[in-house]
């Protein structure tokens, strides 16, 4: 599977650093924010990097998104551990404008309550609650056990790597990239850190498209193959039964037509796939030849 993978610096410096920071920002979608006493002479940075597959399949559950977080401050405070104060994700945005999100695109994607620290990083063990989406659309981690300390370049291990598991619910409403085919939307990310001697606060972020593809099979319960069960499943969910082993609940795909509600013509277009209809109406599965 490949990844679109971004890495975006974010130094604070003098007007020749000012000018290569926002070089980087055009050409990787990536704003910052440095905020510091005035007068001061500082270089705290922050870096992002996010992972998650270009090309997703309405049903899938549980794709792993990495963030890698760097603490990548320089002299005078390379020394200088740097504080996460804040993790933002908007799991599917339509439009960015000046560094936020301003058209999110909600229901694309869930996510796991809990996201998990990354081994061999600074993050190694460490748990992180990630919230129900506010009425922006943002979803925020919080480090369960005190803050996180990302340790400073010359440790060795000035990375935190935070892993989270995304499922794929719908497809998008905006299609945020119209030049490339297919409909995608993207992950934006916001790290904020503060760092621990200076006190001096930094924030990158980061847009991750994706490709949102519709599945090509009524798998209902995604377990990888058609079969009666997966009309059994969208009926006992209708019917408010409790989830059985073959019938998770939630279901990944209950709503195979994508019409956007789960009715009985979800449960009679996985029969109609299994040929044991010759038509139904919008359904967009036929047997396979
Ligand atoms: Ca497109
Ligand atoms: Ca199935």
């Amino acid at each position: 599977m490949s990844h679109r993978h971004m890495i975006c610096p974010g130094p604070a410096g003098g007007t020749r650093r000012a000018w290569l920071s926002a070089l980087l920002l055009a050409l990787a979608l990536v704003t910052l924010a440095v905020l510091r006493p005035s007068g001061a002479v500082a270089s705290v940075g922050i870096s992002l990097g996010v992972t998650f597959p270009t090309s997703v399949t309405v049903g899938q559950t549980d794709v792993t998104a990495r963030l890698q977080i760097r603490n990548t401050s320089t002299a005078p405070n390379q020394s200088e551990g740097l504080v996460l104060n804040q993790i933002v994700i908007v799991p599917s945005c339509g439009t960015v404008m000046s560094g936020a999100c301003s058209m999110p695109d909600p229901g694309v994607f869930s996510l796991a309550p809990t996201a998990s620290g990354d081994a061999g990083t600074a993050c190694a063990g460490r748990s992180f609650t990630v919230s129900p989406p506010d009425a922006s659309q943002r979803v925020f981690l919080t480090a369960q056990g005190g803050s996180v300390v990302i340790p400073p370049p010359s440790s060795g291990t000035n990375t935190c790597d935070i892993s989270l598991l995304v499922s794929v619910r719908k497809q998008p409403t905006i299609d945020t990239d119209p030049p490339t085919a297919g409909v995608q939307t993207r992950l934006f990310t916001s790290v904020t850190g503060t760092s621990s001697i200076s006190g001096l606060t930094v924030t990158t972020r980061v847009s991750t498209y994706t490709t949102v593809l519709r599945p090509t099979r009524p798998d209902a319960n995604g377990d990888g193959s058609v079969t009666s069960t997966d009309a059994l499943c969208i009926l006992r969910l209708l019917g408010g039964f409790a989830a059985t082993a073959a019938c998770p609940n939630p279901l990944p795909l209950p709503d195979v037509n994508l019409s956007g509600a789960v009715d009985s013509v979800d449960a009679l277009c996985v029969l109609r796939f299994l040929g044991r209809f010759a038509r139904v109406a919008n359904c967009p599965y036929d047997p396979p030849a």
